[in-house]
């Protein structure tokens, strides 16, 4: 046991420099470390050899410690069940997991794609209990249907933190690690507002390419955003689901072009893969979008793919979902490895990002918002 408290100890100096990195993504870089070039080419291989030798050596004795902790039934064994492999936000979230949960940090993961099918989910839940596992992590595809199998987790002792979505309809978890949909769909709308009033348009007609119907992502961001549409008297044409993947924003956006030909002003897509597929799809439509365009583009996310369109002119504006959230699970599961009782919540913090023209000064519920510009070194340090 001392030796697994070590571990943890050595994990959460890790959890705390990686959410140091991760969830609060500095605005800025820090310059390259610069090493000094060896002076020559034999000098070079000479210093190197010992050291790869070494770095073996560390290896080698690394794997017998953790084989001996596996062994020694030593390594926390979590069990994740994971939404699927839809979007680059997710991809980005599986490695945040696999990062934090691996062997050397004290763990042994039984990871879960679930691709999206909620009954593969709670067999997922329910292998894990089979497999008497420590603890156990679920990202709920939709935010329902959980109180059974959380009570059954309950019943065989495993404590269950959910990350990411919300499960809605039980409280049978020790802790959720997440994000705020609501004040992100807020946000784009209250930011859409000060941006039209800017630009002189005073009439809003939007399309909304929705995520997973029944994610609490999808409901926080279609909530939030209809509540300030409806403030501003705005016309919603048609909200359809894309499924939060590529193929989804696309198919639902050729529709829209077809149906809805001159009649909008604005696309809200809830994640930037469905937005990739939108601009595709408006592309061969021969639908001019982006700042300065017949039709701003609006996304969520705000992953590195996404940024890039914002600098490129196409997206016109990106809410955050910060996807960093496995170091703040694993501090949930530090505390109760020491006995302690963890924060029923934990938000993560997130941005709002423009080109500097689209910046523009708005608030949510009377909190003036920032807005982070998109650079070189922002899309640099994204995720
Ligand atoms: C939001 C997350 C959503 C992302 C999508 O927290 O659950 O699911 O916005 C992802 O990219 O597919």
């Amino acid at each position: 046991m001392k030796k697994r408290l070590l571990g943890l100890f050595l994990t959460m100096t890790m959890a705390v420099s990686l959410a140091a990195c991760g969830g609060s993504k500095p605005a800025e870089t820090t310059a390259a470390a610069t090493t000094a070039a060896p002076a020559t080419e034999a000098a070079k291989a000479e210093t190197e050899a010992p050291k790869a030798e070494t770095e073996a050596a560390k290896e080698t004795e690394a794997a017998k410690e953790t084989e001996a902790a596996k062994a020694d039934g030593k390594l926390i064994k979590v069990g994740f069940a994971q939404v699927g492999h839809e979007s680059d936000w997710r991809t980005a979230s599986t490695k945040s997991c696999q990062t934090v949960f691996s062997e050397a940090n004290g763990y042994e993961l039984s990871f879960v794609d679930c691709d999206n099918d909620e009954a593969a989910q709670k067999e997922a839940v329910r292998s894990f209990i089979e497999q008497e596992v420590d603890y156990i992590i679920i990202d709920p595809i939709i935010a329902t249907g959980w109180n059974t199998v959380l009570t059954e987790c309950e019943e065989a002792g495993i404590p269950v933190v959910i990350i990411d979505r919300t499960v809605d309809d039980s409280d049978k978890y020790v802790a959720w690690v997440g994000s705020n949909f609501k004040t992100e769909g807020l946000a784009a709308g209250e930011w859409l507002k000060a941006y039209a009033d800017k630009m002189g348009i005073s009439e809003i007609n939007a399309l909304v390419i929705s995520g997973s119907t029944g994610a609490s992502a999808q409901i926080g961001r279609s909530d939030g955003f209809n509540e300030v549409a409806e403030k501003y008297g705005w016309n919603i044409l048609d909200e359809q689901t894309g499924d939060f993947t590529e193929a989804g924003g696309q198919q639902v956006m050729e529709n829209y072009c077809k149906s809805y030909e001159g009649k909008f002003n604005v696309v809200v897509c809830q994640n930037d893969n469905e937005a990739f597929g939108a601009m595709t799809a408006m592309d061969n439509a021969g639908v001019k979008y982006g700042p300065g365009s017949d039709v701003i583009l609006i996304s969520f996310d705000a992953c590195t793919a996404g940024l890039k369109d914002v600098q490129a002119g196409k997206i016109t504006a990106d809410f955050e979902c910060n996807p960093l959230a496995a170091p703040f699970v694993e501090e949930v599961l530090q505390k109760l490895e020491a006995g302690e009782t963890p924060e029923k919540e934990v938000y993560m913090v997130e941005h709002w990002y423009a080109l500097p023209d689209q910046i523009v000064p708005f608030e949510i519920d009377g909190v003036a918002q920032e807005m982070t510009e998109v650079t070189d070194a922002v899309i640099e340090a994204q995720y």
